[in-house]
Parts: structure tokens; sequence; C-alpha cells
């Protein structure tokens, strides 16, 4: 899975990316400070499935950290893309236009870091904190990818109208070869055309109107957008934030102080402080210089006791478990917990929504699944078929016939 960090130049998408994969990328207060994309690895904190069983485990991807009241966490891995920023008019190739764009071709979902204290223009140049409106970089991003899905949607169209096929689910199939470039599947188109009710309609006969519609649903479904209001620490965020929810109810926005992530998790690094990303406080545990000190005590005030976190971790967790509604899912076995190694419970995958026991089996191996017999529920010891559909924090044991 990848998820794309996005926005205007200077909103902070470096920082937000530096933040969680904890990897020096250029950050500086001027446009387009990234050119190349920068790729790493950023974590999902998930309940891990040891504390049922009593035991530690030990990934052997991510880690597991221990909360205050002693329950163990565990982060999962997913692919981070930090990309140049997007200007207005980036779909016609200003500023780095389309190049920007096809960087996020294979991106599952975006997280959209908006510059919530107002201190950049349209263009990511600094002007005085407060007198940018960061509503407008929600709408215009938005309508950017929109408008580069039309223009894909368009130039394919020619092929597409020459489709003969009568049947759906065959046309369908041809379109999503031609669009799976920008990673829009078949069930995106499939659910797009029916919630338009174009189903009908052959693709001769698309009005414009009708081209438009299907990218805009393209794009909800095929690049779901969360918002990381960033830059809370500086005074006019809170307000910005307040304003940007009233305006996008239905949108996940998020307070963020991507800054302060990477100032905690620095700080830990070095042993100076005690802190987990996504922890809604921290503890000094080192010696502090005076500038350290005033540093993490701002970090406190302006964001920790404002918004419950830095939102940096929020963003990520949000996006993956509740905007793709992926969930985890642990292979186990009733006879032992353990790899041959001793290691506990060390693999943990993130499962699409409606995964199946098969589905599983498929994921852990092409052979578990052609070969599958039965799975069990390891918490529960049960018994359950192919068609079982799973859930968060499943441990599964899948039986097959080793051909
Ligand atoms: N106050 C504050 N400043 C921030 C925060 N996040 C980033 N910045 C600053 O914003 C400026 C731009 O940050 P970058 O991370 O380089 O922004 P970007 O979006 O990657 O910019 P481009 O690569 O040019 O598109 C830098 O000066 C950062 O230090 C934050 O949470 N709070
Ligand atoms: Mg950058």
């Amino acid at each position: 899975m990848q998820i794309g960090i996005v926005g205007k130049p200077s909103s902070g998408k470096s920082t937000f990316f530096s933040s969680s994969t904890l990897i020096d990328v250029g950050i500086a207060a001027y446009p387009f400070t990234t050119i190349q994309p920068n790729k790493g690895i950023g974590f999902i904190r998930i309940e891990d499935a040891g504390k049922f069983f009593n035991v530690t485990s030990n990934p052997r991807h991510g880690f597991l950290i221990k909360d205050e009241n002693n329950d163990p966490i565990r982060y999962v891995p997913i692919e981070l893309i930090d990309v140049a920023g997007l200007v207005p008019g980036a779909n016609e190739g200003k500023g780095l236009g389309n190049k920007f764009l096809n960087d996020l071709s294979s991106a599952d979902a975006l997280i959209h870091v908006v510059d919530a204290s107002g201190s950049t223009d349209a263009e990511g140049k600094t002007v005085n904190e407060g007198s940018h409106d960061p509503i407008e970089d929600v709408k215009f991003l938005e309508n950017e990818i929109e408008l580069w899905f039309l223009k894909i949607i368009k130039n394919n169209w020619p092929k597409f109208s020459k489709t003969i096929e009568k049947d759906f689910s065959k046309r369908i199939h041809q379109m999503s070869q031609n669009l799976s470039g920008i990673k829009i599947l078949s069930n995106h188109i499939e659910k797009a055309i029916r919630t338009l009710n174009l189903d009908e309609k052959q693709f001769g006969t698309w009005t414009n109107d009708d081209k438009k519609d299907f990218a805009i649903m393209c794009r909800k479904l095929s690049k779901p957008i969360i918002i990381a209001a960033n830059k809370c620490d500086l005074p006019s965020g809170e307000n910005n934030v307040k304003r940007m929810k009233e305006t996008f109810p239905d949108t996940i926005i998020i307070p963020c102080s991507a800054a302060s992530e990477i100032a905690l998790r620095k700080a830990s690094k070095q042993g100076i402080v005690k802190y987990y990303p996504g922890q809604k406080n921290f503890e000094i545990i080192g010696d502090l210089n005076e500038k350290q000190k005033i540093g993490l005590e701002t970090i406190n005030k302006n964001v920790l006791e404002k918004f419950g976190s830095t939102g940096v971790q929020e963003c990520i967790d949000n996006v993956v478990l509740k905007i793709l509604n992926y969930f985890p899912v642990f292979p186990g076995g009733v006879k032992g917990l353990a790899d041959k190694d001793g290691n506990y419970i060390p693999d943990c995958f993130l499962m699409p929504p409606k995964s199946t026991a098969l589905d599983f089996a498929f994921t852990l191996h092409t052979d578990m699944g052609n070969g599958f017999i039965r799975a069990i529920d390891v918490k529960t010891k049960q018994i359950i078929g192919k068609e079982h559909l799973l859930k968060y924090g499943d441990v599964i044991e899948i039986i097959f016939n080793k051909r």
C-alpha cells in the first residue's frame, strides 16, 4: 500500500514525511524544495494481538512499544511518498505540473498537507501569517487531481467509445486496462458508473459532463483524501482548522504540527525525552539546554495541550484504517504463536475491506490459497471456511494441502 503526501509548495509535505519515516530530506521555506519524490516507510499504529494471548510479540517488520497502561501497540509499515508541490494549473503543466501528478499514480490514498497557519500563498511563497486562506488550498488540490484524471480519461476515450462489447463487466474490464496506470481499478470504475447511473449508456454516447462526473467519482474512490491541517503550532492554526471543518464537514481534517513531531522524535532518538509516535505527551529523561527546554515547552503548550497530539500519526492511522478501511490480521497457529526462531506473532498483514479467509491464505502464499482446506480462528479456536469474513485483530491459521 502506498500513501501519497500532497499539497502546494512549502505546506510542510517533506517535514511530514520526514517526521514519520525519520529519513532526512530537503526541508526549506521556499517553493519546490522537493523535486524528485522521496519514498520511505512510515507506520500505522494498531492494537497488537499479543495482548489477547498474554505474549509479547516480536514484529519482523515495524516495531512494538508498551503504552502508559502497559498495553502493546504495534507499528505496521506502509509506504509513504512525498512529492513536489502542486500549484493551480498543474494539470496543464504549471509548476512541475504533470511530472508531479504522475509521481502520484500508484498511490492508494492521499494525505493533503495544508498550511493551516495561512503563512504561505497559493504558490508556497512566504506571506504574513494568517493572510492566506487555507480553504482555497483544499479546493484547488482536489480540483487539480480531478482535472488530471479527466485528461487521462479523455485521452483514452477514442479507445473506450470504439467498444462494442455489450457485457457490462467486460466493458469495465477493458476500461480498467487503460486506467490501471493511475490505479483506477475495475471496482472503482464499476462503482463510479453505477453511482452515476451511467451503466445503460454506451461509452460512445457519454457527454462531456458525464466524463467530468466520472473523473470526479473515480478520484474520490481511487485517491481518497484526508487533510493534515499543518503548522497548527502557529497562532492562526486553531481558528483556521475550525473554519475548515465547518466548510468541509464530510472530510476528515486533523490538526497537525509536523515540525513538532520531528522535534519530539529526534529528541526521543537522542534519549532526551521518552516519546512514541502518536503519544499525547512526553516525559523528559535527559539533560536539556535552555533552547531545547523552551522548544519542548512550546510544543507542549501550543500543540499537545491544545490538540491532543502532533496529529502526524493520527493522519496515517486514519487514512489506512478509516478511509481505506484496511484492517490488521495476524497469521498464527493453535499449537503455537512463535516461529521456528521463537519469535511470537512475527507477522501482521493489512487486509482490504471484506477480506475472507481465502483472501488471507492467498496473501500469505499462493500455495496456501490454492491448497486451502479450512482455516482456524486462533482466538476462538473455531473452524472457519473460505468465505468467512475476517475482522480487525483476527489471528488465523490456514490448513492447506501441500501439493
Ligand atoms: N511552524 C511550522 N513550520 C513548519 C511545519 N511543518 C513545516 N514547516 C516549515 O515549512 C517550510 C516548508 O517545509 P517543507 O517540508 O520543505 O515543505 P514542502 O511542502 O515539502 O515544500 P516543497 O518541497 O517546496 O513543495 C519549512 O520552513 C518548514 O520548517 C510545522 O508543523 N510548523
Ligand atoms: Mg518538499
